[in-house]
């Protein structure tokens, strides 16, 4: 299998992060993609690549051309006018009776491209979520091609990024992309499996109207964890899209064999969707030593998960997403990609 990667991940390198009224030092970190390359590596799981250029197109597709636009000056402008921060919190949104223009205030603007004040935007983080959105979109391009398994290791994660909003450390929607990327390629039906412990409010909401492609997510449940207001069980796609998504919401503390429980069921899903090509959202905050999360799932039992989905047979890339127990989500990674290449037939 080929892991595609980019070093520009490290231009987006938040400080702080807001929490109990302070800031505290940011959890997503650079270092988070550098431990997972090294495990990546040190396990003799395949080649290294370097991405293909974003398409420009896919990416105001999946999201508003202004958001991007946004982004993508955000910076300048933030220099332009002297301010002192070495980056940006938004602070105030356009939530309930409020208008939804964009304001000029360049505070306001960012309120109206955010929906969280927990994520750090510096310098370098459009080019990193730029770089991070070809990352995955080449691994799906690996997929369209015939590749059975590939790895996208993106960061900073995408799948809370909303079509134009920004927020749990996510600013471009990298499952959706890869998504995206397969159904352009014509791969048939796709299914986008989240296991990473916070719901993928982003990619449920790309995908909410549509039935090619099936989004389920096993996930804390939002009436006591972030993101707090999308990933409840009654949320099951729209119009056309109605039944097309799965949200297995668990209880904080869930242990592994209620989380595999949960996985039969998604899997069985994804197997009536009639997906010939699988997409994961593999953040590893399921782990038991998360410093943010709270479920128990210990190291081998990610190499379990990766032999499950080995299983099922279907051309599948991981994109990387959540996990900040930097010290194990390196081989928490590599523990599912091992699994899966194991069960492979040949
Ligand atoms: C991103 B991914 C404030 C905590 C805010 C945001 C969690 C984002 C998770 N003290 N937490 O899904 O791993
Ligand atoms: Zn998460």
């Amino acid at each position: 299998m080929k892991t595609v990667f980019s070093p520009d991940h490290a231009l987006h390198h938040p400080l702080n992060e807001l929490s109990d009224g302070t800031l505290v030092p940011a959890v997503e970190i650079p270092s988070r993609a550098d431990m997972v390359l090294a495990a990546v590596t040190a396990a003799g799981l395949g080649a290294v690549v370097a991405p293909d250029p974003l398409d420009e197109a896919l990416l105001r597709r999946v999201h508003a051309p202004d958001y991007v636009d946004f982004l993508d000056g955000f910076w300048d402008r933030w220099l332009a006018e002297g301010r002192k921060g070495a980056e940006a919190l938004p602070f105030c949104f356009p939530t309930r009776g409020f208008s939804q223009h964009v304001p000029d205030h360049l505070d306001g603007a960012l309120g109206h491209y955010a929906f969280d004040a927990g994520t750090p935007v510096g310098p370098g983080t459009a080019r990193a979520a730029r770089a991070s959105a070809s990352v995955a979109a080449s691994g799906a391009a690996l997929i369209a091609g015939g590749d059975k398994l590939a790895f996208s290791l993106c960061r900073p994660p995408g799948h809370h990024a909303m079509p134009d909003q920004f927020g749990g450390y996510s600013f471009f929607n990298n499952a959706a992309l890869a998504a995206e990327t397969l159904r352009d390629a014509s791969a048939g039906r796709v299914a986008i499996l989240d296991v990473d412990y916070h719901h993928g409010n982003g990619t449920q909401a790309i995908f909410y109207d549509r039935s090619d492609v099936f989004f389920t997510s096993i996930h804390a449940d939002p009436r006591e964890e972030y993101p707090y207001f999308l990933g409840h069980a009654g949320e099951t796609g729209n119009g056309p899209g109605e039944g097309a998504t799965l949200n297995l919401p668990l209880p904080k503390g869930t242990l592994a064999a209620t989380w595999f429980a949960a996985l039969e069921t998604a899997l069985a899903a994804i197997t009536r969707h009639g997906a010939e090509a699988l997409v994961v959202s593999l953040g590893v905050d399921a782990y038991e030593g998360d410093p943010i999360s709270h479920f128990k799932l210990a190291s081998q039992d990610f190499s379990r998960l990766g032999e499950r989905l080995g299983a099922i047979g279907l051309p599948t890339l991981y994109v990387m997403e959540g996990g900040y127990a930097v010290e194990a989500i390196g081989t928490n990674v590599a523990n599912v990609l091992t699994g899966h290449a194991a069960a492979l037939p040949g």
